[in-house]
């Protein structure tokens, strides 16, 4: 893929923009995707697909399909009906934040002009005051800012996340601009002193954080803060029609005192995702030990095996500890998401691959599932079994989903490299190029890899002068067996959290080849999960597997997995996957054979079942 004029953004961005006054404590500085070329057979044909396929399907259904963008244009012209959710608003935001990521990947004129004319509509709808709402604005402004639940924040934190990413893809500040003035009108109304205020819906407060951060304002960093340090005093109220307590929306204690997961799985996600966000600029322990009260606690209790949360369609969220359900399973592709988001963040504190083992898994499976491997249909919900009645829709009339995916394939370059003051940290295998700084050297390195299907990954650096420094790579959790090579000899290293640590005076053309044996491997679920007693799932690096219907038409109810199982991986011909390399498993069992695919891959050919959790007989 082509690359944008990167010095000639850097620079405008250099003249507009102020450093964050507070040091982020972070120990990990993750390299940005605008900085990773990505040229791999697994993840390049996703991202011309969102180019080419699933931006313009997003455009279409926020433009003509649905009343998104007229809303902006009634709310302009101060007349006219508010079409649809009350938060709508968001999906064209994160549109355009995927938007402006694709621009950041490849420059295109065409859709850089869409990106400024939605902007322009953006705009001409805030109210003098800054307020930017066209829910509100077109159904009665008097009542804004009354029922916590209505996403008013929810809504400005989604611009302000596309303004970042628009201003860092063309240099424009104009939505920069208009964010600014949405914060400042909020934080005239709510603070100290001021009105008390709690989202019902998290996200404004990780959003604040990145204002800061190009920015330079200290006080949204503070806003954020203030906002954190309302929840769970009783502050949160929830409209009139109220139906959901306060531990739905994380309110129920205050967020230094966390330990578990409750309610609505998104919102506690992004609430995660601020509290990090916060916590990396303030220092403030009581926020990280909680994150990692909260961690353990989805992890270990909360968590199924696609990295995916949320039990329940009641709360689109948590039911109890072990209740892992498949067939109802929620598991919203916006809660993977967040799963993502989260897990990165809490490795850039620590330096432990436990977090990029968590997050890996979600990509793969909960969050990539979300799309179709043809780019235009969506999954809402996520279960783990389905009878054959579950489908990716086109769009949805909540469409929180497909504009996440939208603005999230185009960035997944972000998860792979970090870096800290000597070392550079590779976290996810993908083929790629990108320049980094090692111990203030430039650094140049060409990753080459078939994973996920295969184990094997080769690091070529390019330096000018040699350079002294730590070259981490992450052995993933699943990996039980792997070797090192530097130019060719087999190196003994240590491993630290999770990442075996190679130290030397690197030169150029050095090459570093890491070798993991990624064998078939039959999983339990923990034995308190009562849903997956009797069963086991097939798990191949870090793809999950499942069985399909249209594989296996043969008495699929009784399909069973046993002991001394033979497995026989093939490589599907890419024509038959809409350009996508996928590994397909045969199992040799006792009665017969069974065909698995990768669970993110179901539901692309002819409708039926599917299952992860595989009864066992022993
Ligand atoms: O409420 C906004 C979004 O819509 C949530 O994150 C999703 O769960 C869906 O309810
Ligand atoms: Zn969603």
């Amino acid at each position: 893929m082509k690359r944008l004029p990167v010095l000639a953004v850097a620079l405008l961005l250099a003249g507009a923009c102020q450093a964050p006054q507070e040091e982020n404590m972070k120990m990990l500085t993750p390299v940005s995707f605008s900085s990773v070329t990505i040229n791999d057979a697994f993840w390049t044909p996703r991202l011309l697909i969102h180019k080419n396929v699933t931006l313009p399907v997003c455009i279409d259904q926020i433009e003509n399909q649905t009343g998104r963008i007229r809303n902006f244009e009634n709310a302009a012209k101060g007349e006219g009906e508010h079409s649809g959710i009350f938060f709508d608003d968001s999906d064209v935001y994160k549109a355009l934040e995927g938007m402006a990521y694709s621009l950041q990947i490849e420059p295109d004129p065409g859709l850089e002009a869409k990106c400024d004319e939605w902007v322009a509509k953006f705009a001409a709808a805030q109210q003098p005051d800054g307020y930017l709402n066209t829910f509100y604005t077109l159904t009665g402004l008097e009542n804004r800012w009354h029922d916590m639940d209505r996403h008013e924040m929810y809504c400005a934190g989604h611009m302000t996340e596309a303004a970042v990413a628009y201003y860092q893809a063309t240099g424009r500040r104009r939505l920069l601009e208009v964010s600014e003035r949405m914060a400042n009108h909020m934080m005239s109304v709510f603070g100290p002193g001021k009105r008390h205020w709690v989202p019902g819906h998290e996200e404004i407060e990780l959003a604040l954080v990145k204002l800061y951060e190009v920015t330079g304002e200290k006080k949204y960093l503070d806003f954020a803060g203030w906002l954190l340090d309302e929840r769970g005093h009783g502050y949160g109220s929830y409209g009139d029609d109220r139906v959901w307590p306060a531990v739905y929306y994380q309110d129920e204690v205050p967020v230094r005192e966390l330990s578990r997961i409750t309610g609505h799985a998104v919102r506690s996600m992004y609430l995660y995702c601020g509290m990090a966000d916060v916590a990396a600029y303030t220092g403030d322990r009581e926020l990280m030990a909680a994150l990692d009260r909260l961690w353990d606690h989805v992890v270990n209790r909360n968590m199924y095996i696609t990295g995916g949360i949320g039990q329940s369609s009641r709360n689109e969220g948590i039911t109890e500890d072990y209740d892992l359900p498949n067939l109802t399973a929620y598991c919203e592709t916006c809660a993977s998401v967040g799963m993502v988001f989260w897990n990165w963040r809490m490795n850039q504190f620590t330096g432990d691959a436990k977090y990029i083992d968590v997050m890996e898994r979600s990509l793969y499976n909960g969050a990539l599932a979300g799309i179709s491997l043809r780019g235009d249909r969506f999954f809402y919900v996520n279960p783990l079994e389905s009878l054959g009645g579950h489908h990716r829709q086109e769009w949805f009339g909540c469409a929180c989903c497909p504009s996440q995916i939208c603005r999230f394939i185009p960035s997944v370059g972000n998860y792979a490299y970090a870096t800290s003051e000597k070392a550079l940290w590779v976290n996810l295998y993908m083929g790629s190029d990108v320049t980094v700084n090692l111990a203030g050297k430039e650094m140049k390195v060409h990753q080459t890899t078939a994973y996920p299907w295969d184990g094997s990954v080769a690091l070529e650096l390019g330096l000018q002068k040699p350079v002294k420094g730590e070259i981490r790579l992450r052995i993933p959790g699943w990996c039980k067996d792997y070797t090192v090579a530097v130019n060719g000899s087999a190196v003994s290293a240590p491993v630290e959290k999770g990442y075996v640590v190679l130290r030397s005076k690197w030169k150029d053309k050095d090459k570093i080849e890491l070798v993991m044996t990624m064998p078939v491997e039959v999983v339990a679920a923990d034995p308190r999960v009562k849903e997956d007693e009797g069963k086991r799932a097939v798990q191949r690096g870090p793809i999950v597997y499942c069985i399909e219907e249209v594989d296996n038409p043969e008495g699929f109810d009784n399909l069973a997995l046993s002991e001394g199982m033979d497995f026989k991986l093939e490589k599907l011909p890419k024509r038959q996957w809409w350009g996508h390399e996928i590994m397909q498993i045969s199992a040799r069992t006792g009665e017969g054979e069974m065909t698995l695919i990768p669970y993110f891959a179901w539901d692309n050919r002819e409708a039926g079942k599917m299952k992860v959790w595989i009864p066992f007989n022993d």
